[in-house]
C-alpha cells in the first residue's frame, strides 16, 4: 500500500488531445472501443491506467500490436516503444453488472450510469486517468432499444439512429475536459424539460431525467437549476457554455452528485422532493446540491485541479459559491448558522482526531477517502477568509483573474492563490497555511481599558494543537471581524483585524467606558475562540448586532452551563435549570414572530456532539441525561410559550415551501420537540396523524420515536405502510428510528440490519440506517460495545462490495481516544479486527490504519 505523495508530483509524459469512444453497452459484457490521439510532453514511455479491463485487441496508428509490444498489469498498460505523436485503438470488455463499487460504468434500477471522480475512468477503458491530461470527447453508444431508450452523455447529440433493436446515440462535447468528468447514461428514463435563456442570449435546453413516475417531484430541481444558472450570471459574470444541460438521477450513487461536464449524474435524494415525500431540509438540500453542481461548470470542469492534493481547489471554492446562493435565497445569518453548527460538529472534530489533514494533503492511499468536510466545508471558510480579507470588490476581481488566467487548463492551490493576490495590495501570503497545515487555530483574549488615555486596548492569542504529522504549528493568518459595544449594546466601532503573530495588540482610541468586544463576526474564521466569560456570553446573546454572534453566544452559554451540569450529574447531584439559560430561551420565545428562522436556530440547545467535544473524557450518557434534562425542564417551564408558539406558527399550507412557510414549521417544530420533552406527547401524535407534509410528519414521528412503547411502534408501522414504496421515505423510516434516544435503540437497529428493506447495496440505504446509528450520540456508544460490533460487522462484510462506503464508515470510530478506558478498547479492538480482515481494501485499510495510529 503506497503512499502518493504531492511532492512527487510529475506532469504528464503524454498528452491526450481527441478521444473518441464507442460503447456497446450489455449488462454481463459491455465492449468499449477507445481511440486516442496521443501526443508526447517528456521522454519516456507511455503508461495507461486500468482496472478490471479485459483487453481484446490494441492498434498503434492502425497497426495490431502484439504482446511483446506491451506490459499489461492489474493497473496499468505500459507501451515502452511509441512515436511522439500517434494513434491508439483499444478494445475492452467490461461488466457493468458486477461492478458494485459504483465507481466507472454500472448498473443501477433501469439502467447503465458512471461515475468517474476521482478513478473511475480507468475501469472504463485505458487512459492516463489524471485530471491534467484535458481531451476532448466523442462519444457513440449502442443499446437495446427497448430496455435503454435514453441515451446520454457529454456534450451535443450530433446524431442518432436505430439498427434493428438497437439504437445509437453520438454527443460531442466540445470543450476539453479530464476524463473524470466523463458520464454516460443509458437507461428507460423520462425527461422534465425547460429551457434557460443565457445573458448573452442563447437558449439552453435543460432535461432531469428520472424514473417514470418520479416527474412529479422533479419541480424543485428545475427551478433551482434556472435560478442558479442567472445567479452565477448576475454574481460572478459566469454563462454557461454548451446548448444542452443534462441532469440523471440514480438510485444507487456513492455520493451527493456529480458534475460531468453538461451531464450531472445525481443520487435521487437530491432530485426528487414534494412537500409530501421531502422536508423542507430535503428542499434546501435540493437546491444546494443542484446549485453546487452547476456552479462546479466553471469551478472544476473549465478550470479543473492539476492533481487530487488540489481537490479543495474546486471543491472549497464551489461550496462557498453554493453557500452564498443559499444566502442569497433565505436568511443569510440563518444559512451561515446552520453551515456553522455543522462546520463544528464534523470537521472540528475530525480536525481534533487522528484522522485530521490540511485543506491541501501532503500525501494519501485513497483519494476516495479525502471527499471529507476539511477538504469541502473548511476550503470553503478558506475561500471566506480571502474575500474577508480583500473584501467583495477584490475578490470578485480575483475570481475574474482565477477564471481567466486558468481558462480550460488543470490549475493548482497557487494559481488561486496568485489571482486572489494580483486584485488587492494586501500581502496574503500567510494565508497558505490555512492550506498546509491542518488543526483548528484556538484564539483566547486579553484586554485592558485606560480611563485616562480613553484607549482600550485587546490582546488576541492564536494556538494550534498538534495533529498526525505535524507536532508544531505556525501562526495562521486569521480575520477577526469584530465590533466594541457600549453598555447598551450599541456598536462604537466596528473592524476587521488581522490576527498573523502568535500574539498581537490592538489599541483603540477614544473609549470612555469599557466596551464588550464581539469577536469573529459572521463566524470570520474557522478558530476556537475561548475564555468569553458567561456574563459576556448572556449580554452578547441578548444585543449583539450581529446576528451569529448573538446565537452563538446563547450556543456558547448553553454549552458551559450544560457542562458544568455534567460535572454535577457525574458527581451524584440532581439537575438543576440554569436561571440565565431559561430567562435567554424565554426571550427568544417570546421575540420568535420577528425572525422565527433565527428563532428555531436559536432555541435549539448545543447538539449532544458538540458537548462530547468540548469534554476532556466523553461520557455520552452523562451528556445525554443532561441534555435532556434541560429539555424537558425547559418545556415544563415554559408549557404555555411553547404552547402558544405551537398554535402561532401552525398556520401554514401543508404544500408552502415559502421560506416563510419554512421558518414557521423550523417554530413550530421547535415548540414541538420541547413540549414532547415535557412530555405532552399527544401534541406529536396528533401531527403525525394530520401530516400532508413531511417535515411535520417526520418532526413528530421523531418525538414519538422517543417513546420505547406501543404509540412508537404503531407510528413506525403506518409510515413504513404508506410509504414501503418511496425509497427516499423509506430512508427516513431507517433513519428516525436509528438517531433515536429510547433505550431499545440498538436492539431496533440490530434487528433492522436484518429488515426487508435493508440493502447493503444501496447506499442511501446504509447512511440511513448504519450510517445515522453510528452518528447516535449515546446508543452508538453504549457500554457493553455491541453498537461497534454492529457497526464493524457491516463494515466487515461492505469492505468486499463497496470499500468507499466501507471506508466512510469507518470514520465514526476515529475519536475512540476520547473516550473512557472501557470504551477505548472496546473500539479499538473492533478497529483491530477489521484491520487483521484478509483482502481489505485500500480504503479501509487507511481509515482504520490511522485512526489506530
Ligand atoms: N465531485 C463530486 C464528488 C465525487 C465523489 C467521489 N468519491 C461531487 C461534488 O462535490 O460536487
Ligand atoms: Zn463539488
Amino acid at each position: 500500500r503506497k503512499a502518493i505523495n504531492l511532492a512527487d508530483y510529475t506532469p504528464p509524459v503524454f498528452l491526450v488531445d481527441e478521444v473518441a469512444l464507442d460503447f456497446t453497452l450489455d449488462p454481463a459484457a459491455t465492449i468499449v472501443r477507445a481511440t486516442l490521439n496521443l501526443r508526447r510532453q517528456a521522454p519516456g514511455p507511455l503508461a495507461l491506467d486500468g482496472r478490471d479491463l479485459e483487453l481484446l485487441s490494441i492498434k498503434l496508428n492502425g497497426e495490431a500490436l502484439g504482446g511483446n509490444r506491451y506490459v499489461l498489469t492489474e493497473s496499468s498498460l505500459t507501451l515502452d516503444d511509441v512515436p511522439d505523436v500517434f494513434t491508439l485503438e483499444t478494445e475492452v470488455k467490461i461488466i457493468p453488472e458486477t461492478n458494485t463499487e459504483l465507481s466507472g460504468l454500472y448498473m443501477s434500477g433501469t439502467g447503465f450510469f458512471t461515475q468517474c471522480e476521482p478513478e473511475g475512468f480507468r475501469k472504463i477503458t485505458f487512459f492516463p486517468d489524471r485530471p491534467d491530461v484535458m481531451a476532448r470527447y466523442k462519444v457513440t453508444l449502442r443499446a437495446d432499444q427497448s430496455k435503454y431508450p435514453v441515451l446520454l452523455s457529454n456534450g451535443n447529440n450530433t446524431a442518432s439512429g436505430a439498427a434493428g433493436t438497437q439504437i445509437w446515440a453520438t454527443w460531442e462535447d466540445p470543450h476539453p475536459k479530464p476524463s473524470y468528468l466523463f458520464a454516460l447514461v443509458a437507461a428507460d428514463l423520462v425527461a422534465v424539460k425547460d429551457s434557460f435563456t443565457t445573458a448573452s442570449g442563447r437558449e439552453v435546453a435543460l432535461g432531469i431525467w428520472v424514473a417514470a413516475g418520479d416527474e412529479t417531484r422533479c419541480g424543485h430541481a428545475m427551478y433551482a437549476l434556472k435560478n442558479a444558472m442567472k445567479w452565477d450570471e448576475d454574481t460572478f459574470g459566469l454563462e454557461y457554455d454548451l446548448d444542452i444541460f443534462n441532469i440523471a438521477a440514480v438510485s444507487d450513487f456513492n455520493a451527493g452528485a456529480m458534475e460531468n461536464k453538461g451531464l450531472n449524474i445525481f443520487n435521487t435524494a437530491y432530485v426528487l422532493a414534494s412537500p409530501a415525500t421531502a422536508t423542507d431540509a430535503d428542499f434546501q438540500g435540493v437546491e444546494r446540491v443542484i446549485a453546487h453542481e452547476y456552479f462546479h461548470n466553471w469551478t472544476g470542469d473549465r478550470v479543473t485541479c492539476r492533481d487530487w492534493f488540489q481537490l479543495s481547489l474546486k471543491e472549497g471554492l464551489t461550496v462557498f459559491r453554493d453557500q452564498e446562493y443559499m444566502a442569497d435565497q433565505f436568511s443569510a445569518a440563518v444559512k451561515r448558522i446552520s453551515d456553522v453548527r455543522s462546520l463544528r460538529a464534523t470537521q472540528f472534530r475530525d480536525d481534533a482526531g487522528p484522522l485530521a489533514h490540511p485543506v491541501r494533503p501532503a500525501s494519501y492511499l485513497e483519494i476516495n477517502n479525502f471527499y471529507t468536510t476539511t477538504i469541502y466545508e473548511k476550503g470553503a471558510e478558506v475561500v471566506r477568509m480571502y474575500r474577508t480579507l480583500i473584501g467583495r470588490e477584490a475578490f470578485r476581481k480575483g475570481m475574474d483573474i482565477y477564471i481567466a488566467e486558468n481558462d480550460n487548463s488543470a490549475a493548482t492551490v497557487e494559481d488561486f492563490f496568485a489571482a486572489m493576490q494580483a486584485a488587492t495590495a494586501i500581502d496574503l501570503k500567510q494565508i497558505m497555511r490555512w492550506y498546509e497545515q491542518a488543526g483548528t487555530p484556538e484564539v483566547s483574549f486579553d484586554e485592558s481599558h485606560d480611563p485616562a488615555a480613553q484607549t482600550y486596548t485587546l490582546t488576541l492569542r492564536q494556538h494550534t494543537a498538534p495533529t498526525p504529522g505535524q507536532p508544531v504549528k505556525q501562526p495562521f493568518m486569521i480575520p477577526v471581524a469584530m465590533g466594541l459595544l457600549d453598555a447598551t449594546g450599541r456598536d462604537i466601532h466596528t473592524e476587521t483585524l488581522i490576527l498573523a503573530q502568535p500574539e498581537q495588540s490592538f489599541t483603540f482610541h477614544n473609549i470612555s467606558e469599557p466596551p464588550t468586544p464581539s469577536l469573529f463576526r459572521n463566524f470570520s474564521a474557522p478558530v476556537k475562540l475561548q475564555g468569553q466569560s458567561r456574563q459576556r456570553l448572556a449580554f452578547l446573546a441578548a444585543k449583539d448586532t450581529d446576528l451569529f454572534n448573538r446565537w452563538d453566544a446563547m450556543q456558547q452559554y448553553a454549552t458551559l452551563v450544560l457542562l458544568d451540569a455534567v460535572k454535577a450529574h457525574q458527581a451524584g447531584q440532581a439537575f438543576a435549570l440554569d436561571a440565565g439559560l431559561l430567562e435567554a430561551v424565554t426571550a427568544t420565545l417570546r421575540d420568535a414572530a420577528r425572525d422565527p428562522a433565527f428563532a428555531a436556530e436559536a432555541l435549539l440547545l448545543p447538539a449532544e456532539t458538540l458537548l462530547a467535544d468540548a469534554m476532556s473524557i466523553v461520557d455520552p450518557d452523562a451528556i445525554r441525561f443532561v441534555r435532556e434534562a434541560a429539555r424537558k425542564a425547559l418545556g415544563e417551564t415554559l408549557r404555555e410559550d411553547f404552547f402558544a408558539a405551537y398554535a402561532q406558527f401552525a398556520a401554514v399550507a401543508a404544500s408552502d415551501v415559502s421560506g416563510h412557510a419554512i421558518a414557521s414549521r423550523a417554530l413550530k417544530n421547535a415548540a414541538l420537540g420541547y413540549l414532547s420533552a415535557a412530555g405532552d406527547t399527544t401534541l406529536a401524535g396528533a401531527q403525525f396523524l394530520s401530516g400532508e407534509n413531511m417535515t411535520d410528519t417526520l418532526a413528530a414521528l421523531v418525538n414519538v420515536a422517543e417513546l420505547a412503547d406501543e404509540r412508537r411502534d404503531d407510528a413506525f408501522a403506518s409510515f413504513y405502510d404508506q410509504w414501503r414504496a418511496n425509497a427516499l421515505v423509506l430512508d427516513k423510516w431507517f433513519s428516525v428510528q436509528a438517531r433515536a434516544g429510547a433505550p431499545d435503540t440498538l436492539a431496533r437497529v440490530q434487528a433492522l440490519t436484518k429488515h426487508k428493506d435493508f440493502d447493503l447495496r444501496n447506499p442511501n440505504r446504509v447512511r440511513a440506517l448504519i450510517g445515522a446509528f453510528a452518528a447516535n450520540p449515546s446508543k452508538f456508544h453504549e457500554a457493553s460495545g455491541a453498537g461497534y460490533q454492529l457497526l464493524a460487522d457491516t463494515i466487515f462484510t461492505l469492505d468486499e462490495t463497496n470499500p468507499q462506503i466501507a471506508a466512510r464508515l469507518t470514520t465514526a470510530m476515529g475519536s475512540w481516544r476520547r473516550y473512557d478506558t472501557a470504551r477505548q478498547s472496546l473500539m479499538k479492538a473492533q478497529l483491530e479486527r477489521i484491520l487483521a480482515k484478509e483482502k481489505l481494501s485500500p480504503n479501509t485499510y487507511e481509515m482504520a490504519s490511522k485512526a489506530l495510529a
